[in-house]
């Protein structure tokens, strides 16, 4: 597998976007549920729209799933884990993952359509990260799994004999994946890979932004020889809708959720009834620390770029940025010059750096944080608004990449999530002092540290409460290591052999011997 995939990276190549179309499914209207192995459209049920965020036009209606649709996606799961799914050895499981990688690299081309139209994020992002990732995802699953052995432990018995203990890993059962939008089929298969990997079946509920790209994948599941049942894709809404069917249903076996940390806790609410298990990748409020040391054009790319990637929506986008006093003047002007330097426009344009945001309402959240950023006096070094964009894609959902200086550290903006392409930039003046200030925050998810001295950025890595800490790059990752967050940024850790103490339920089978 390429390292690039392996690790994450916003890496740059030329794509060639000549071949782009869209998959069939996709013209089907309303977007249909993928249960038990087919496409089903139910008679009767609500739709919504699926709006194109670049242009604010339709792309399609999809299908809301009721009580019942939750119901049949989870007896089909359920039915599946006593079919052949559950015979299968390992390395024909892990066979067949393969195969759904490589048929994901296969139509390449229609997932790419489908995500760009869904989220509007740039060809250069969806075809080096979001695509690619989700069929590596697939492949390192597969590869982790058949690596697996079972442990053994002998031990005496009283008359003299003796035990053997065997630790045994079982599928856990039927999963409920419930997902966000901002990176959906990366972020989707980063779950539905290692549930399938370890022999559980799955029912996934896209984000109601973003329901295409699960709904393709039914396809490559049908064409990859994934008996029915493994996978099922219902549409909807969170609470009291589809989301909430699905982690309340009591044959739901455990729940794997990426999304905002007030979701997280009403997920929780409805499983603690029944004791589910949940695995939470959650909110940030992500820390970027500028030491004078730091070789600066470098730190200024990688920050900016942890700023701005995918408009800002990153769980692991920086928020606030915190520069050694020396450097602090000229690293804000020059991370300025990135901001303005970015290009917006059609997304499908090789130039094209910056994307719109998801939707209506998260433009408007996002602007509601600028107008309160301006009214506690911050200083606004670049953007603020909304910009005016050229037909077509005049009511897209577009906005300025923003920078502010000048708030103090306990203002909302520098305190809550935003998910958005902007950040606060304070000044520091010594270890004690960014520590605290990287630490003072609900959150701990991912922090971000800019030096050549490899002693000092040991020192302050370590320091830092959160999942992940990047030095001198970002959103660099092997998919074998440990993902999550600390605090209420998550619970668990998923990545690897880490996926298997979710995923798996541990027994252990005394024999005496
Ligand atoms: P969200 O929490 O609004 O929605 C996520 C999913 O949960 C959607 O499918 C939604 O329909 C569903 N949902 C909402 N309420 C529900 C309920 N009561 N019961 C069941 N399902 C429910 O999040 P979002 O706006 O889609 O994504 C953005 C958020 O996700 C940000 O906070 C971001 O930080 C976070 N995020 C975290 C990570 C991570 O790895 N830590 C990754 C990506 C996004
Ligand atoms: O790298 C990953 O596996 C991961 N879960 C990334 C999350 C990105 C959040 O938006």
């Amino acid at each position: 597998m390429p390292d690039e995939i392996v690790q994450g990276g916003f890496l740059g190549n030329a794509l060639d976007n000549s071949r782009i179309t869209h998959m069939s499914i996709l013209n089907q209207n309303p977007l249909p549920f993928f249960i038990n192995g087919q496409y089903v459209s139910p008679t009767g049920r609500q739709t919504f729209e699926n709006i194109n965020p670049a242009s604010g036009t339709l792309n399609f209606d999809v299908l809301e799933g009721n009580a019942d649709d939750i119901d049949h996606a989870v007896n089909s799961a359920r039915s599946a884990l006593a079919g052949p799914w559950t015979n299968i050895d390992v390395d024909n499981r892990a066979r067949l993952l393969h195969k759904v990688a490589d048929l994901i690299d296969k139509h390449r081309d229609e997932f790419l359509a489908a995500e760009i139209s869904d989220t509007g994020k740039p060809v250069q992002l969806a075809g080096h990260i979001d695509i690619p990732r989700g069929a590596a995802n697939f492949r390192v699953f597969a590869d982790v799994i058949k690596s697996q052995s079972d442990e053994t432990f002998r031990m005496p018995t009283p008359d003299g004999g003796e035990a053997i203990n065997l630790t045994v890993r079982k599928p856990k059962g039927v999963i409920a994946v419930i997902c966000p939008w901002n990176l959906p089929l990366l972020l989707m298969t980063w779950k539905v890979a290692p549930a399938l990997a370890c022999g559980n079946t799955v029912v996934v509920k896209p984000s109601e932004e973003t329901p295409a790209t699960a709904t393709l994948l039914g396809k490559i599941m049908n064409e990859a020889g994934i008996p029915p049942g493994v996978y099922n894709v219902v549409h909807g809404f969170g609470p009291d809708s589809t989301g909430e069917h699905l982690a309340r249903h009591p044959d739901v076996d455990a729940v794997t959720f990426t999304g905002e940390t007030k979701t997280g806790a009403a997920i929780m609410k409805s499983v603690a009834d029944d004791i589910k298990d949940v695995s939470f990748e959650l909110g940030g409020k992500n820390p970027g620390v500028i030491f004078a040391d730091a070789d600066f054009e470098q730190a200024v790319e990688g920050t900016s770029r942890s700023i701005f990637a995918n408009c800002g929506q990153v769980c692991l986008s920086t928020e606030r940025i915190y520069v050694e006093r020396p450097i602090f003047d000229r690293f804000t002007e020059a991370l300025a010059e990135r901001a303005s330097s970015l290009v917006r426009g059609d997304p499908f344009a090789e130039k094209t750096s910056m994307g719109p945001l998801i939707s209506s309402v998260h433009r408007d959240k996002v602007l509601s944080y600028y107008r309160r950023a301006t009214e506690l006096g911050a200083n606004v070094i670049v953007g603020g608004g909304a910009p005016e964009m050229p037909t077509p894609w005049q009511h897209g959902y577009w906005i300025e990449p923003t920078l502010w200086t000048g708030l103090d550290e306990t203002s909302q903006i520098v305190k809550e999530e935003i998910f958005g392409p902007c950040c606060h930039i304070r000044p520091f003046d010594d270890i004690e002092e960014v520590v605290n200030l990287a630490n003072d925050t609900e959150y701990g998810l991912a922090a971000t540290l800019w030096t050549q001295d490899v002693k000092k950025a040991n020192q302050v890595a370590t320091r830092i409460d959160c999942g992940i800490t990047w030095v001198n790059c970002w959103f660099l990752r092997d998919l074998r290591t440990p993902f999550g967050g600390a605090k209420k940024s998550g619970i668990g850790r998923e990545g690897g052999e880490y996926s298997l103490e979710f995923y798996t339920e541990l027994q252990n089978i005394c024999l005496k011997v």
